[in-house]
């Protein structure tokens, strides 16, 4: 039983989607994964000033950001490891609420301590942009704010908690959006506290 939300055409949510077991599933493989290869740190292009939130990957593609740009490529930017595939619980998200979409090729990891924060972006590093992406939150709670195609378009504000899961396609998928701040000691999945976002994207566009 999942319940579904629309907050606007294109933008579903669903609510506590993994219950605590399969949170702590995904949380342990994450943990063994980040201890295996370590995450990354993005910086910005050109500036290489650092994001505040660290990074990983999981599946053939995975995104990072350094001096020279933006870009999809299927090794870690700081060893060179390739990723690790799709957690079981990953690939199981995407085909029961992205069913007849291609495949996902990348699943972003992202690591966000008390202070962390993401501005407002778009997403558009993907060459194939019908396919819908599809997030799953970790850990302590975040305010996330989703807008419209135009960065001084009016914003939606949501507090996406540990479990929950968020599906942007059709004409959200261009959106603006960021996490304008994470509420320390709301969750005790994550040992050290903070949150985890998993994005499972889809990358190239397929011949067919
Ligand atoms: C709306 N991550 O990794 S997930 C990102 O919580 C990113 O870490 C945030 O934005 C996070 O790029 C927000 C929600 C999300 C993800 C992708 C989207 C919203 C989106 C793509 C298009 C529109
Ligand atoms: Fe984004």
């Amino acid at each position: 039983m999942v319940e579904e939300i629309m907050i606007k055409p294109g933008v579903f949510y669903y609510p506590e989607y993994f219950n605590r077991t399969i949170q702590e599933e995904v949380r342990d493989e994450i943990l063994s994964y980040a201890n295996e290869l370590g995450w990354f740190q993005p910086t910005l292009p050109r500036w290489g000033t650092p994001f505040s939130v660290k990074m990983l990957n999981y599946g053939p593609l995975g995104w990072v950001s350094d001096k020279s740009g933006y870009r999809y490529q299927p090794t870690h930017p700081e060893n060179g490891a390739v990723w690790r595939p799709f957690p079981l619980h990953m690939s199981r998200v995407w085909s029961s609420l992205n069913d007849g979409f291609d495949s996902p090729e990348a699943c972003l990891i992202n690591y966000y301590h008390a202070n962390a924060r993401m501005g407002l972006h778009q997403d558009r590093d993907e060459q194939d942009l019908s396919v819908p992406v599809i997030s799953v939150s970790l850990g302590d709670t975040a305010l996330f704010r989703i807008g419209t195609t135009d960065r001084k378009g009016p914003t939606q504000s949501l507090k996406l908690k540990s479990g929950d899961v968020l599906v942007f396609g059709g004409p959200a998928r261009l959106d603006f959006h960021g996490i304008d701040r994470i509420y320390p000691g709301t969750s005790t999945l994550l040992p050290e506290g903070g949150r985890i976002n998993l994005t499972l994207r889809r990358v190239t566009q397929s011949a067919g």
